[in-house]
């Protein structure tokens, strides 16, 4: 057996390390089995792997410095696919187009794709030093933090494959519907090209008394930005007429 003080050091050290295997534990398995659980719904994918791909991405580093590039393994473990005259985007209308999305099945949004749903109104970061991976108290005000950076570099991978019409909900409940500095306007209207991408429609919704229409001066920005092979219309819909194009059948058929 131990003499007295080994055995208390060696009590002690078996009580610290089952105190950082709880600690790791109950830090990283619920964000784990939220990825793993939503990642399971597409088969085909080897979601442990995965997930390791996803962590080598911001474990270890300060929340601040981790760049868009550093989800790159991620995105080609699991490229997006091509949905021509399918692809949705949005700005400032989440929610919105997260209802319509559930009717209308047909239109595919980033969050109903593999990477873009594992995620999905996820919070996460590492530190410096550790091996964890923590899900509160991430800071965001940082522009290299772990979710804006993936948010830009899943949109960006989203938007090179976009293709034929390609569909994007603004709201018109604000003065400025296009913003330049917007995932959407910053990152993936750049990214559409022509003649891989044909058209942009713009849908224009407003829940409430409309801010905006379609003459907005913003869509002068937006032309711009869209460079010129590509053009683009917009559509003006209140709340209650872009739902009810959200109940027509299953096929992207004409609704704007
Ligand atoms: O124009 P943005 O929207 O900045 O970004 C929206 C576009 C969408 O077309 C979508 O494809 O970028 C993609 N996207 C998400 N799917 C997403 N899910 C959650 C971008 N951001 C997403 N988030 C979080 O919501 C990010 O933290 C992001 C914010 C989107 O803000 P906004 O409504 O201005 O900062």
């Amino acid at each position: 057996m131990c003499s007295r003080r080994t055995c208390v050091i060696l009590g002690v050290i078996g009580v610290l390390l089952g105190v950082i295997i709880t600690v790791t534990v109950v830090l990283t398995l619920p964000l784990k089995r939220t990825f793993i659980r939503r990642c399971e719904l597409f088969p085909g994918y080897d979601c442990e792997n995965l997930w390791s791909v996803f962590q080598q991405a911001y474990v270890g580093k300060d929340p601040c410095n981790v760049p868009m590039e550093a989800y790159d393994p991620l995105i080609a473990a699991a490229p997006f696919k091509p949905a021509c005259n399918r692809m949705m985007f949005w700005s400032k209308t989440k929610d919105l187009v997260q209802d319509f999305i559930k009717k209308r099945g047909c239109f595919l949004t980033l969050e109903k794709t593999l990477l873009g749903s594992v995620l999905d109104d996820l919070s996460w970061c590492g530190e410096e030093g550790s091996s964890e991976t923590f899900k509160r108290f991430c800071r965001r005000k940082c522009e290299n933090n772990p979710v804006g950076s993936f948010w830009r570099r899943a949109s960006a991978a989203f938007a090179d494959v976009a293709c034929g019409d390609v569909t994007t909900v603004l709201s018109g409940d604000i003065e400025t519907p296009f913003d330049p500095k917007s995932i959407f306007g910053s990152i993936e209207l750049k990214r559409f090209k022509s003649p891989r991408v044909r058209s942009l429609k713009i849908v224009l919704v407003s829940r409430k008394k409309a801010l905006s229409n379609c003459m907005n001066p913003s869509f002068q920005d937006l032309q711009k930005e869209l460079g010129p092979g590509i053009t683009y219309s917009c559509t003006e819909m209140t709340e209650s007429q872009f739902n009810e194009c959200s109940s027509a059948p299953e096929t992207c058929g004409p609704c704007w």
